[in-house]
């Protein structure tokens, strides 16, 4: 008897690259994710289903075996904690830098610094790292906002081109971590569906096209 499994995808930017990297690994859902309005779908394998869900619940439904494997983002993963799961593969994919970001032409307040992100977890422990003091302020998105209005000195987000900044008058300031997506396995699952799961991985990791965060070199 074959396990199935189940793999959860995160909606958005990342499942742009996730499609063509699971066809290069023989995974090909039977609807379109991007306009279906369903959350479950079936692939070409019978023993294989994807699941559809918002990125940062993707540790989450991992974490507790409600899907068997999923890809999110290292920035998810570090927020989320990894706890019941395991980080198996770095595929290389929506690549970025969590970057400190603030304006270029302006000294920074002594003392307590003020800085907005929606990745609280990370940035405590950079600053923490550093003995730098500051004030969390904890937002769920346009990071860019805050300084402009007076809210932070600083904000932590992510940056690929750094066009958003920009447009805000804002400058990438301190590299924090490069990111990428990831593809997460439950443990339990990964025990009890062994053999599946690990012919699934051994398709993906097939499927990683080697340069895209330009490590390659
Ligand atoms: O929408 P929802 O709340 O469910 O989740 P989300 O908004 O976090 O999802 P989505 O679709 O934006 O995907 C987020 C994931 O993609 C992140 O967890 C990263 O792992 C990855 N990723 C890669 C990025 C970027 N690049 C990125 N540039 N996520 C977000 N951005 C944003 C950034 O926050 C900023 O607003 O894009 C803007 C900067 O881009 P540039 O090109 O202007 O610098
Ligand atoms: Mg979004």
């Amino acid at each position: 008897m074959t396990d199935r499994i189940t793999i959860a995808l995160a909606k958005g930017r990342i499942l742009k690259e996730t499609l063509p990297l699971l066809e290069r690994a023989g995974i090909r859902p039977l609807d379109d994710l991007d306009t279906s309005r369903k959350l479950i779908f079936d692939t070409n394998r019978p023993d294989i289903q994807l699941v559809l869900i918002r990125s940062a619940d993707v540790p989450t439904y991992v974490q507790y075996g409600a899907a068997d494997m999923g890809i999110a983002g290292k920035d998810v993963l570090l927020e989320h904690g990894g706890e019941g799961l395991y980080e198996w593969l770095d595929l290389k994919i929506a690549p970025c830098r969590l970057m400190t970001a603030g304006f270029a032409d302006r000294p920074l307040p002594s003392g307590r610094l003020k800085v907005a992100t929606k990745y609280t977890g990370i940035t405590r422990r950079y600053f923490l790292e550093q003995g730098r003091q500051v004030e969390l302020i904890k937002l769920y998105g346009s990071m860019e906002l805050a300084p402009i209005v007076g809210l932070s000195d600083l904000i932590v987000d992510l940056v690929d081109t750094g066009n958003t900044l920009k447009a805000n008058g804002l400058a990438p300031l301190e590299f924090i971590m490069d990111i990428s997506s990831r593809l997460i396995v439950n443990r339990a699952s990964l025990k009890v569906k062994n053999r599946a799961i690990k012919e699934v991985i051994r398709r993906i990791e097939s499927a990683i096209e080697p340069d895209a965060t330009g490590d390659a070199a």
